[in-house]
């Protein structure tokens, strides 16, 4: 087996690409079962690696999960517990807390970041305060796809301010390349994250240090097994803002999926468009012969959304053009059609190919899995994830005993197959579904029968639990991050 001989020599320093999509549900690849459109090459990356079952966000929403994939916390703990504004002054993720890039920088890793941020566009929240060197992306929630402009929350009135007058946020525009504002109008924003993206790589590989590339005549043999060509290795995630609305594609992308009604036409082009991006990139990987040590993670940030302003031609119904599969709950929601989520890893170095887990992993695990992998020391940071390669090279259980969420006025807990949601909802704004909901996920991963008063013993532990770890986040989050952070949305 690959693992096993691999553990016998060098391991070298491999690579990192995180993948992360926005508002895509867990149904929507065709490797998890999306039956009317393909992405070939992210069911490529699962079939030579790892497709995950019970992989969870830490968030239902975008700023706390890429809050606990970059930190390795619980949101709560990263001072990061619900979605950011959008102004030039919003402050995000607080400067003193590390993140992935940061502790791989001090590995002496190249570090790249190409997309959307929406961990605060203050001073010391930025990308380049969080161990990034090289940036291109936006930093708000979400962007017009041509425009890179923030036209978010504009029907919202002034606070009584100015009566009638003014919206609370003006258009703004947001895209930046290494700390400098640039324009580039009319380009679709997933074809400039890729062209981004293959840039970095390719600026990795032999060709940039002069050196034949893999392909070309006479290149340079394989390295052997568990030896690593000699490089600077790099780190590069890379969030795509897709399928977040506004729902924006190329005409070629629509063209693709011309027989399908248009909510689900647009979600699909989308993807498509995020497909080939990851394909252009893996394709460049190879071409400068280091796909066998880089290490790939790909999951979505959230749940789909079903917000009403996804549709563009202003009608305000909910949108259903994302899919969950068969998980009931969106965007917002703890029951986990919210925070249950398409995820993949591919490592052919270290992780045998064509496998699905059904452990339980999540976001926060992938700062420890990194770091350990190369080479880094966990212990030194505080870390709520915990390594899960051993989970996906060597078939061990999940690490987790429990994993806990909250969103809200929701709270969540999973314990085995045991889940208990307090509070949970269907619809964001609205009350809740049902104040106490237990069910095990193993015989009904919809949600769909609630348990509770069956076994009340059960509700009982879970509940204690759930409200032990809550109060802890509260009490942090008066002490230690609301004093220092306004500007939530
Ligand atoms: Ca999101």
């Amino acid at each position: 087996m690959l693992y096993g001989h691999a553990m016998t020599v060098r391991t070298g320093r491999p690579n990192f690409i995180i993948f992360y999509t926005d508002d895509q549900g867990y149904g929507d690849l065709s490797c998890m079962g999306a039956s009317d459109f393909r992405t070939p090459r992210l069911d490529r990356l699962a079939a030579e690696g790892v497709r995950f079952t019970n992989w969870y966000s830490n968030s239902p929403v975008c700023s706390p999960s890429r809050a606990a994939v970059l930190t390795g916390r619980y949101p709560g703990n990263a001072g990061v517990r619900a979605i950011l504004g959008g102004d030039r002054k919003t402050p995000g993720l607080p400067p003193a807390v590390p993140t992935i890039a940061t502790a791989l920088k001090q590995l002496g890793y190249r570090t790249g970041w190409f997309g959307k941020w929406h961990l605060g566009l203050a001073e010391g929240s930025r990308p380049q305060d969080h161990g990034f060197d090289e940036c291109l992306g936006f930093m708000a929630g979400c962007i017009d796809y041509f425009s890179h402009i923030f036209y978010w929350g504009m029907n919202q009135k002034l606070g009584g301010a100015r009566p009638g007058i003014g919206n609370q946020t003006n258009p703004l525009h947001d895209l930046w390349d290494d700390g400098d504002e640039v324009w580039r109008d009319g380009e679709y924003f997933t074809d400039l994250i890729a062209e981004r993206a293959v840039r970095f790589v390719r600026e990795a590989g032999p060709a940039a240090r002069g050196e034949p590339a893999a392909h070309a005549a006479g290149a340079e043999p394989e390295p052997e097994l568990g030896q690593v060509r000699d490089q600077t290795p790099f780190f590069m995630y890379v969030p795509f803002n897709a399928p977040h609305y506004p729902m924006h594609a190329p005409q070629r992308y629509k063209d693709r999926f011309a027989h399908l009604p248009w909510d689900r036409q647009i979600m699909a082009a989308m993807l498509s468009a995020v497909d080939d991006a990851v394909g252009a990139v893996v394709d460049e990987l190879e071409r400068q012969g280091i796909r066998e040590d880089t290490f790939i993670f790909f999951q979505s940030d959230n749940g789909p959304s079903r917000e009403s302003r996804n549709w563009l031609d202003g009608r305000q119904d909910p949108y259903y053009g994302g899919s969950a599969g068969a998980l009931r709950g969106h965007k917002f929601s703890l029951f986990d059609g919210g925070i249950r989520m398409p995820a993949l890893m591919c490592w052919p170095r270290r992780i045998p190919a064509g496998q699905v887990v059904d452990e339980v992993g999540a976001a926060m695990d992938v700062f420890p899995t990194i770091l350990n992998a190369a080479g880094g020391d966990p212990s030194q940071y505080e870390l709520d994830g915990l390594d899960v390669l051993p989970m996906v090279a060597e078939q061990a259980s999940s690490p987790h005993e429990q994993v806990f969420w909250e969103m809200g006025n929701q709270t969540a807990v999973r314990r085995g197959d045991w889940k208990l949601v307090l509070n949970g909802q269907l619809v964001e704004g609205e009350p809740p579904a049902e104040d106490v909901f237990l069910t095990t996920l193993a015989d009904d991963p919809g949600e769909r029968e609630n348990h509770a008063e069956e076994r009340p013993e059960i509700v009982a532990e879970l509940r204690a639990a759930a409200e032990a770890w809550r109060a802890g986040i509260e009490a942090r989050w008066e002490q230690e991050w609301k004093p220092k952070i306004s500007g939530y949305a």
